[in-house]
């Protein structure tokens, strides 16, 4: 076969996930999360949730994409800061998460209302099958920094995550530790 890409190097910073060249960057600020936090109603709109910067390659299924997110340390009402989260728009296309930086959660579940949550640390290498929708929860007091790797034609579905949320959240407790307690406004 005649190959599509030449091949190339990206230089990612192992302490911030800072890509080198930089890769197009996308921040997710409060304004851009409406509904997605149960007590979001007098958080700052302005506020820096996540950003995430992918690297660019086309969405086929010959390829993997990848991308690297960084959640700042913060909460909106009782919830962490989080990723909107979603499934992959094909069900069945399966993703890892490499933490660099910070301690987190990750929040996955099935369409069935099942849910499964894993801790994000430096050196996990989280697996995320097909068929669960994921979400990244900062816990800690530093920023959550993590490479996403997933099979190219994925393809994100925010809006099934809008319309029905997810089974859990992810709280602060009386006892300032995480907690996950049941999503009153989860629709199955
Ligand atoms: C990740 C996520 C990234 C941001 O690259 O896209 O962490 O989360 P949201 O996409 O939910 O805003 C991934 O899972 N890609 O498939
Ligand atoms: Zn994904």
């Amino acid at each position: 076969m005649k190959p599509k890409l030449d091949p190339f190097t990206t230089m990612m910073d192992l302490r911030t996930g800072a890509l080198d060249p930089e890769r197009d960057l996308a921040p997710r600020r409060v304004r851009d999360m409406t509904g997605y936090f149960l007590h979001g109603d007098d958080a700052d709109l302005d506020q820096l949730v996540y950003e995430v910067s992918a690297m660019p390659v086309e969405p086929s299924n010959s390829e993997l994409q990848s991308s690297t997110t960084v959640i700042q340390p913060g909460r909106v009402g009782d919830e962490y800061h989080m990723t909107k989260g979603h499934f992959h728009i094909v069900r069945d296309r399966s993703e890892i998460y490499v933490g660099l930086r910070g301690e987190g959660r990750l929040v996955m579940a099935t369409e069935d209302g099942q849910h499964w949550i894993e801790p994000m640390l430096p050196g996990a290498i989280n697996y995320v099958p097909g068929g669960w929708a994921h979400r990244s929860v900062n816990v800690g007091d530093d920023e959550l920094v993590f490479l996403a790797v997933y099979v190219g034609d994925a393809g994100q579905d925010y809006r099934t995550i809008e319309e029905r949320g997810f089974p859990v959240r992810v709280v602060v407790g009386d006892d300032g530790q995480p907690e996950v307690v049941d999503n009153p406004r989860y629709r199955r």
